[in-house]
């Protein structure tokens, strides 16, 4: 059976888009690509990909090329109406094939053992330790020696060695940010660790951002529960603590401004039944939030916003900050983010008596914007 032309080329045609496309799998310059890891966990387990993938490679040859030589060496030729002659057990194949899976499989396993070992192992006492907590469908990132809470972007020092714990405040997440490490399971009940150093020699620019997501299928909003990395001098890093603490003790606005009214509508119209502007709320209090809302009451752990004006994106990586998005976000953020808890709890966006005029959203946008 031959092809026609037409469908000859179709084919043709076919076949180079989904290379193209493979190839393009693999650009290393991609924000998500595992080709380009900048650090030491991320490049073991591409070492780790490398010897794996090329002893596929490998295995692929040799099994491939000797079973087209069979069929071809061996095949039947014209004339040909005897059966040929069978054989039975040949020792040195024999031992010859269980040898060479032996020596593959050891390739792949020393290697594998000895990289498992080295990043589960104990991170050094000095490293940073960060804990994270997936929620439906937001990061949370608690600094407990720098007493900072914050969301959705995770500040680390470049060169630092980084120590996360892991756990969820609801259902199964997954942590990735494919630049820095593989993907760790966050898992309500249970604390995983993960470790890593973000490394200056392979990052061009400080600060890099870079970006992460969850890797779970956790509900609705799942694929908009993103987040970034901002790996930064430590002198910057120590600056944005600093920042921190001087934003959670700042009074709040006063006067005929913006973002006075602004204030004045976040204290006024439920934003603080989850929000906080003025620094970590206790591990109690989150925890408070979470009951209230397995309760069934209008209350969610929400994100900390004491250093929301200092961020790059807003509703978990979802969209960039700024007045416009910040203003649309306010307006209807289910429209933004579809199911997130925001838009389904707070009253301002289900009682049709309680809508936020638009005085309200631009004042708001001025006083969270101003919070940096
Ligand atoms: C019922 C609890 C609740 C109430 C009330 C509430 N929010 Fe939220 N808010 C959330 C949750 C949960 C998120 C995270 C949504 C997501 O990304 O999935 C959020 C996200 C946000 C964000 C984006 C935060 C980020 O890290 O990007 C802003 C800004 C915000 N809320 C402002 C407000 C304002 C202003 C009000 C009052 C009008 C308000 N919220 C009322 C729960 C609430
Ligand atoms: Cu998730």
């Amino acid at each position: 059976m031959s092809l026609r032309p037409p469908s000859r080329r179709l084919l043709a045609l076919g076949l180079s888009v989904a290379v193209i496309l493979i190839l393009m799998a693999c650009t290393p310059s991609h924000n998500q690509s595992t080709f380009d890891p900048l650090g030491p966990v991320a490049e073991k387990q591409l070492t780790l990909f490398n010897i794996i993938f090329w002893a596929a490679v490998f295995v692929f040859i040799v099994v491939g090329g000797a079973l087209i030589y069979t069929v071809i060496r061996f095949r039947r030729r014209a004339g040909q109406t005897e059966i040929p002659v069978q054989t039975h057990g040949n020792t040195p194949l024999e031992i010859g094939w269980t040898i060479a899976p032996a020596i593959v499989l050891l390739v792949v396993a020393v290697p594998t053992v000895i990289y498992i070992f080295d990043i589960a192992g104990e991170p050094p006492p000095d490293a940073l330790e960060v804990n994270v907590i997936g929620h439906q469908w937001w990061w949370e990132f608690e600094y407990p020696e720098q007493n900072v809470v914050t969301a959705n972007e995770l500040h680390i020092p470049v060169d630092v060695p980084i120590k996360l714990n892991l756990t969820s405040d609801d259902v199964i997440h997954s942590f990735w940010v494919p630049k820095l490490a593989g993907k760790q399971d966050v898992i309500p009940t249970n604390i995983n660790t993960m470790q890593f150093t973000a490394s200056g020699s392979d990052i061009d620019t400080l600060p890099a951002i870079l970006f992460g997501q969850c890797a779970e299928f956790c509900g609705v909003a799942h694929a908009h529960m993103r987040f970034r990395v901002v790996v930064q001098t430590q002198e910057d890093f120590d600056g944005w603590v600093a920042n921190y603490h001087e934003l959670a003790s700042r009074p709040p606005p006063t006067g005929d401004t913006e973002e006075a009214k602004g204030f004045t509508a976040f204290a006024s119209r439920g934003c603080l039944l989850c929000h906080k502007t003025d620094g970590p709320a206790s591990v109690e209090i989150r925890q408070s939030l979470k009951d209230a809302f397995e309760r069934g009451e209008l209350r969610f752990p929400a994100p900390n916003l004491t250093n929301f004006g200092g961020r790059t994106t807003m509703a978990a990586g979802m969209m960039d900050l700024n007045r416009e998005n910040l203003i649309e976000w306010l307006r209807d953020p289910d429209d933004v983010k579809p199911g997130n808890r925001m838009a389904e709890l707070a009253n301002v966006y289900i009682d049709p008596d309680a809508v936020l005029s638009d005085e309200e959203i631009s004042a708001l946008a001025a006083y969270l914007l101003s919070l940096k």
